[in-house]
């Protein structure tokens, strides 16, 4: 006798975690604060849940800096925890001038996030 079984759990696991693709882009930033070591030199790091995703370059001497870099994921889930670390490159430790994290919702979004120790960070992505 043969069972339906596996292939009906298989399709309930399929059904279960719709990945989606994530996709970060548009990453900018205004009126970063400056410290005793000028002004701000921001680059941002980028997790999806605990996944890292990476970072961009580092925008140097620049209090509204842009990044042309874009992140994509392509095991995001739904209400899946997306965080962005803002930081100020320095000689020795770099300063974390703040953190976004936001539940991903499908759809396009734009977001404006305070940051910590000043300034805003901008972003847009797509979870779909
Ligand atoms: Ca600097
Ligand atoms: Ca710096």
């Amino acid at each position: 006798m043969v069972s339906n079984f596996p292939v009906a759990l298989l399709v309930l696991c399929a059904l279960s975690l719709a990945q989606a693709q994530l996709r970060l882009f548009n990453l900018r930033a205004s009126e970063l604060p400056s410290n005793l070591l000028g002004t701000a030199d921001g680059y941002v790091k980028v997790f999806c849940g605990a996944t890292s995703l990476g970072k961009t370059a580092v925008r140097k001497d620049t209090a509204n800096p842009w990044w042309e870099e874009e992140f994509n994921y392509f095991h995001a889930l739904e209400n899946d925890e997306m965080t962005l670390e803002v930081y100020d490159n320095d000689l020795l430790f770099d300063d974390l001038v703040g953190v976004c994290q936001r539940q991903l919702q499908p759809g396009t979004h734009q977001h404006d996030c305070f940051l910590k120790k000043g300034g805003t960070l901008h972003y847009s992505y797509t979870l779909g």
